[in-house]
């Protein structure tokens, strides 16, 4: 059995790692399998659904998983279809993304590459937002994935992950507004739900969340303040741990992995968010969205410190 099962895209990185200068660092992404990752690392016992394509990204990503210890028995690999990428370039406003990943495999998934059962036999099922803008068949997969898995019991979690590049923002709010109501936990960024609801305040964002029909447990993620957690019934701050960041890459997915496995272990909310703040932030000190994860012991210290 599982604690957690993801599904959506990875996505080779290509990461600029000095301002102005054309080198890029190779290394590995995609939301949900930088959050799956994160929670392997944690200690949770993991699986991602994805496809990626028949070739050497492919390859490199399932030799990844494999030494995280990520069971990759629902990846499909494509031989018609290339692994998605992306670069990172970093600039005054922070890192901003490039994607070279239109037709690729995972954007090909359908329900039916659904039907290993692993969903079925997991305590969490981690789905975002990228998950759900890739492609009509990536959407339909998702929504898919969402009603096994309550069929089943088993909870969902969905990151807001909201990425303009990749559908018009009217698309996003309706599919997200509708994908929310099947998520037993919610994991938006106040950026995201900036662009979604046009206000900047976080109880009316809260507000909004639950007139639109959320039911579950929602974390707020608002960045260097940290979080607010709404359990439907009372609304509590969580403080941020403060770092100099290098590269926040990534740092939502390991927020997101961090909470579902500390959740798996026991931990209440509040002490699970407060493990996946540290989680987060320490994942900033480096750069890239998977190198720099950082393990339990990591966490740990920090928190007791
Ligand atoms: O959260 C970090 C991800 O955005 C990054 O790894 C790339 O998955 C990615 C995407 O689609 O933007």
């Amino acid at each position: 059995d599982f604690d957690i099962v993801a599904l959506g895209e990875p996505l080779v990185e290509l990461n600029q790692t000095h301002k102005d200068q054309l080198q890029y660092l190779q290394g590995f992404g995609g939301d949900t399998s930088n959050a799956v990752i994160a929670a392997a690392r944690q200690g949770a016992r993991c699986a991602y659904l994805t496809r990626v394509g028949d070739d050497t990204f492919g390859a490199q990503f399932l030799a990844l998983w494999l030494a995280e210890g990520v069971d990759t028995s629902g990846v499909e690999v494509d031989a018609s279809a290339h692994t998605g990428l992306y670069f990172v370039q970093h600039g005054p406003d922070g890192h901003a993304f490039s994607y070279l990943r239109r037709g690729s495999a995972a954007s090909l998934m359908t329900p039916a590459s659904l039907a290993g059962g692993q969903i079925e036999r997991a305590r969490f099922l981690h789905v975002s937002g990228i998950s759900l803008a890739i492609s009509t068949s990536a959407c339909d997969t998702v929504f898919a994935a969402m009603a096994r898995a309550r069929a089943a019991g088993v909870e969902v979690s969905l990151d807001s992950n909201l990425r303009l590049r990749l559908w018009p923002l009217d698309r996003a709010r309706a599919t997200l507004r509708e994908a929310l109501c099947h998520a037993t936990l919610f994991l938006p960024s106040m950026d995201d739900m900036q662009h979604l609801t046009g206000n900047d305040d976080p109880e009316r964002t809260l507000d909004w969340i639950r007139d639109a029909g959320a039911t579950g447990v929602v974390v707020l993620k608002l960045g260097k303040d940290g979080s607010i957690i709404d359990d439907g019934k009372t609304r509590t701050p969580i403080a941020a741990l403060r770092v100099d960041a290098v590269d926040a890459t990534g740092a939502g997915d390991c927020f997101a992995g961090s909470l579902l496995a500390r959740r798996c272990q026991g931990d209440n909310w509040v002490d699970a968010v407060r493990y996946a703040n540290v989680a987060a932030a320490l994942s900033t000190l480096g750069y890239g969205a998977v190198n720099p994860l950082p393990r339990a012991e990591q966490v740990l210290a920090k928190l007791k410190g």
